[in-house]
Order: structure tokens, then sequence, then C-alpha cells
């Protein structure tokens, strides 16, 4: 058992009815003994405690687990706050170890106020994630579990709350973990028939090693491959806004927030700095870029946003490029045209109420996007452009089947790793080389998808994890 001291932490968001302290440790039961009292022990109507009754620190230790207290958090002879304390003790708790809750009033103040005197009676403020870790630590979830808490706490979409929740539930630990036993299995085959070649005969086995590493890598770059729709659909889609200045970039972003976000004035250069929002269609959830309008200039506040724009394009999964169909395409068109190639995305020929000199035909033949025939004045086109969006990204409805997506990047690197290592064991193989080569790639494969669920991840890479957690996890 991990046994550290005792921590304490704000578990509840700030400003909502109710505020949380936690506190987890050997000394968590003693400590909240120590700053309670019952209603029998004070006098309200002076906010004091009463002298003369009397007080057992120790109640909550002769206490069962899993039951409520009423009662007041105390501060030498004066209330702090009427509050419920909740025990959890060990190990049936969130960290394995004994966990007090203190429910109080949700003030910032109050809650501050009662963290710090159980600070000050023996507990150690807790670093963010840190009840999280030391449920790592103590065995109760593994790695991946973890980082499914925050996920679930992070999630903005009924999809990234169910692939958090399968994640928190161990789904894609125990699909690893499947793909791991199996390459323990072929590797300890592989070392019995080097120490005992007599009764294992490795000619014969190659094929089956073979036949199984092919189906490892198989279902490993499934899981790859299937990544960038996962993260989409959890997080976002990265979706970039471009064009001219005063192609009108910024009033598409506020039509799509359906607010006043992004400034809009009829001068060009505007926008400078990127904007950014999430919007959320239907299912999906859009995490939406305004730009600066790219353009030659000699500007240099305008320029840096120009490059910036452009580096936002470089890492989108969807661009919308915003022309102003009322003015003649012109060399910044080019320049811009010149930096989507590769990119999936959609035209808007915007400002459709007015004049039009550009038609689809004029941008197809520069890049073959689909275009769609829009105005920020009249909204026309704003529903064939979300319904575009969303048909692009949702093939069908999305499904919350049994399917395991990778949606942390951490995770994706480990298996594209694992793949690397299992290709060069088939080629190892495919060149006869000898057998002792195959075991060093399969163990490392083997160590690197064990980095998921944190079995071979080092102290550094399991504190560099939590560091990202929120305070009071
Ligand atoms: N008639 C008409 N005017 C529009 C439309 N969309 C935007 N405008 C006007 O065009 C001007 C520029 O709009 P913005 O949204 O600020 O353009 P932008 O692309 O963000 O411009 P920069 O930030 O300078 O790059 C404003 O005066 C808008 O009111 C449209 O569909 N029709
Ligand atoms: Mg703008």
């Amino acid at each position: 058992m991990y046994t550290e001291k005792t921590i304490a932490g704000i578990a509840s968001g700030m400003g909502g009815g109710i505020g949380i302290i936690r506190i987890s440790g050997a000394e968590s039961l003693k400590i909240a003994g120590k700053i309670f009292r019952t209603r029998k022990n004070v006098n309200t109507d002076n906010g004091k405690i009463k002298e003369d009754a009397e007080w057992d620190e120790d109640i909550f230790l002769k206490k069962e687990s899993h039951t409520i207290h009423y009662g007041y958090i105390v501060d030498g002879e004066y209330i702090i706050d009427e509050v419920m304390v909740l025990l959890m003790k060990a190990p049936n708790s969130y960290t394995k170890e004994d966990v007090v809750e203190i429910d109080c009033h949700g003030g910032p103040y109050v809650v501050q106020k009662i963290l710090q005197k159980v600070l000050k009676s023996g507990a150690k403020l807790a670093e963010p994630g840190e009840f999280t870790k030391r449920a790592f630590l103590n065995g109760r979830i593994d790695l991946s579990q973890a980082e499914a808490v925050m996920k679930v706490i992070s999630s903005q979409s009924d999809f990234a709350l169910n692939s958090a929740l399968k994640q928190l539930e161990g789904n894609v630990s125990h699909y690893i973990e499947e793909i791991r036993q199996e390459i323990l299995h072929n590797l300890g085959f592989i070392e019995a028939a080097l120490d005992d070649p007599e009764h294992y005969d490795l000619d014969e086995f190659r094929e089956e090693l073979e036949a199984a590493v092919d189906s490892e890598i198989s279902k490993l770059s499934e899981l790859v491959e299937k990544f960038n729709d996962g993260r989409m659909k959890s997080e976002g889609i990265n979706t970039v806004i471009v064009g001219k200045p005063n192609a009108g970039k910024s009033s598409l972003m506020n039509i799509l927030l359906d607010e006043e976000r992004a400034i809009v004035t009829d001068i060009a250069g505007t926008t400078r700095d990127v904007i950014e929002e999430t919007v959320h269609l239907g299912d999906i959830v859009l995490k939406l870029a305004d730009t600066a309008g790219i353009h030659d200039t000699e500007d240099v506040v305008e320029n840096i946003g120009v490059d910036r724009a452009k580096k936002y394009v470089d890492n989108a999964d969807f661009v919308i490029y915003v022309v102003d169909s009322s003015m003649e395409l012109d060399e910044d068109d080019e320049q811009i045209i010149d930096i989507l190639f590769g990119k999936r995305g959609v035209v808007l020929l915007n400002k459709s109420d007015l004049d039009t000199k550009v038609s689809d035909m004029d941008i197809r033949e520069k890049i073959n996007w689909d275009c769609i025939e829009f105005s920020n004045q009249t909204r026309q086109g704003l529903k064939v452009l979300e319904e575009y969006i969303q048909s692009s990204f949702l093939k069908g409805e999305i499904s919350y089947n049994d399917q395991i997506y990778l949606t942390n990047i951490r995770h994706k690197e480990a298996v594209e790793e694992a793949i690397n290592s299992l290709k060069k064991v088939k080629e190892t193989l495919d060149a006869m080389m000898p057998e002792d080569f195959l075991t060093i790639d399969m163990l490392d494969a083997y160590k690197k998808l064990g980095l998921i669920n944190g079995e071979t991840a080092s102290e550094d890479l399991v504190n560099k994890i939590f560091k990202d957690f929120c305070m009071g996890k």
C-alpha cells in the first residue's frame, strides 16, 4: 500500500451551492474528528462551542464506513459552518485510503476557511490530481483509467463522455492487455525453445508466430487509424475559418456561435489574432478558430496574425474558406488556395446578397472543394453549411457501440511504437535471423503497450500525467 501524508483539497467547483473538502490518508478520520462537533456541542445562538460539553476526537474512527454525520466545523471556540461529513474507510474509497468528505456551504470563503482548518490540523494540501494518483498507486485504477477521469470531467459531448466512461471502466486497458498477453505467450514459447531446443521446435513455430504478429499489428493499426476519428468526435473538430480581409470570417464565427464574439467592422484587417470558440452542431463539436485575413501586408502585427492563420490551417481537421463573392478573385486568393491544398474543407461564396462576381466554376478551376452560396446578412446557406459539416464527419449516426477508441495521444504513440517493434519482429522472421533478435523486439512491444495502463510507466511519466489534472481530483 502506498502510504504518504494525509492530503486535503477542495473537490467541488467554484460557485456551487455546496462545497466539498476532501481528505485522504491515514490521519483523515482523526483530523475530521478534531474539527467537528455535533449539534449538542455547540450553541448556535452565539456561534460558539459549549465549553463544558465533552468531545471525543476519535469519534469517526469508531463510526462505520459509508456513513454521513451532521454537525459543525469549528475553529477554536467558534463555529465555521454547518456541514455533513461523509466517511469512506480504506479500502472502499476513491484512493483506497481512509477518505473523509466535508460537505459545507459553497461560498469560496467558507470552503477555503474549512480547508485551512483541515491543513492546520495535520493534512497537507493535495497537488493537482493527487487523489487520483493515489488511486493509481494503490492499484484501484490503472493509468488509462486515471486519464479517463480527466476526460469525463472535460467532456463536451455525448460521444466524449461515453468514450471516457468506457475508458474509465477499463475497456482500453483490457483490449491492450489481451494483445500484451498474446505477445507474452509467444515470447514465452521462444524463450522455452531457446532453452530447450529438444522439446520445442522453433522452426515449426515460426509460421504460427508470424500469423500472430500479423494479427497483433493489424489490431493495433486499426486503433491508430481510428484515433483521429475518435479524437475529433470526442474533443471536437479543429475547424479554421480563413479568407482575405473583410471576406466576412468574423461575421461567420459570430453567426455560428450565435453571439457577437468577434469584432466585425468594414475595415480590412480587423481580426489580428486567432479567436477560438467551441460550437455544438447536433452531435458534433467544432473547435472553431477565426483568423486574421490573409493577404500581403507590410503591417508587422497583421503579418504575425497571417502567419498564425497559416499554422492553424496546417493543424486543422476542416477549413472553411470564406470568399467575398462580390469581388473578383485576386492574387491573395491564389496565396490562400496554395495553403489549402491537401486539406479538407469547403468554400463559402459569401455576400451572396450583393452582386456576385465569383461563381463555383471560378473556384473549381483552382481547387476541388465544394462551394456553398452564403450570406452572413441573410443567412443564406447556413443550414447547408451545418449539414455539410455534419455529413462530412458523421458517417451515419454517431454510434456508441463497443468499438474501442483511443482518444489520448499518449496511448496512440505507445501503440505506434509497439507496431514498429512488431514490424521488426516480422523482418527478423523474414530474414531468418537468430531467435534471440525476436525476443528483444517482442519484449519491447510488450513494454510499450504497458505504458498505456501504466505497468511499465516510469515515475516521471506518471508525475507528468497527473500534473495536468485539476485541483481536488
Ligand atoms: N453584404 C454583406 N456584408 C457582409 C457579409 N458578411 C460580412 N459582411 C460585412 O463585411 C465586413 C467585414 O466583415 P468581417 O466579418 O469583419 O470580415 P473578416 O473576414 O473577419 O475581416 P478581417 O477580420 O478584417 O480579416 C463587415 O462590414 C461586415 O458587415 C455578407 O454576407 N453580406
Ligand atoms: Mg475578422
